[in-house]
């Protein structure tokens, strides 16, 4: 997912941290990198700028039927995200044939479109800087049992194939996914 360099790690606690707010997830202690206030910018340079501070997550079945979804959300939101978009749906099997079109030939293919149809969902769409790249560190691993503590998935969900979040893996995506739940003018600007 592009450069992971200046991403922040996964902090751990010392001693003399002891004073300190608990951890509340991955990113809680880091620094939140704000774009400073800049004069206006072209309409070209403002979107290509909009399309990096972007991403798209569904809150899937598994996690929002657990009554999961407003913890999930607090984190990402402790992690330096906003919402810019967010609604509720029950996926159909075209939907959700059509969004992991990239996995059809794939075994898991059919147990994956009957969970993300299993239940109702959430898309939102996040912002803040590195949104692709952070998102996926937020999340953790696709399997659960790989997932870094801390992350969505090591704390909410139960296996690779139930794993509680998706999020876009690159800004190309991130736009696609996003037009796929939402229109422009569902989206809140700036
Ligand atoms: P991720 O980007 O972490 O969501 O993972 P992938 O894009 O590789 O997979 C998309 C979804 O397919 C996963 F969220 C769950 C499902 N999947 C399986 O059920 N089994 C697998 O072996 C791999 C993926």
């Amino acid at each position: 997912y592009g450069d992971h360099r200046d991403l922040p790690s996964f902090p751990t606690r010392r001693s003399s941290d002891l004073h300190r707010t608990p951890i509340a997830g991955p990113l809680a202690e880091q620094p939140i990198r704000r774009m400073p206030d800049e004069a206006p910018r072209s309409h070209l340079d403002r979107n290509h700028t909009m399309a990096g501070r972007r991403t798209l997550t569904i809150i899937k079945p598994d996690a929002f039927g657990a009554g999961k979804a407003g913890l999930i959300i607090a984190l990402l939101e402790k992690s330096g995200f906003r919402i810019k978009a967010a609604r509720v749906m029950h996926l159909t099997t075209a939907q959700a044939g059509e969004f992991y079109g990239v996995h059809r030939e794939r075994g898991f293919f059919g147990e994956l479109v009957e969970f993300m149809t299993s239940g109702p969902c959430m898309p939102l769409i996040l912002e803040r800087d590195d949104a692709v790249a952070t998102l996926r560190t937020v999340i953790g691993a696709t399997d659960p049992a790989e997932a870094a503590e801390g992350t969505v998935r090591k704390l909410y969900a139960e296996s690779k194939g139930k794993n509680a979040i998706h999020a876009s893996d690159s800004d190309e995506n991130a736009v696609r996914e996003a037009g796929f739940f939402f229109a422009e003018s569902d989206v809140l600007a700036g």
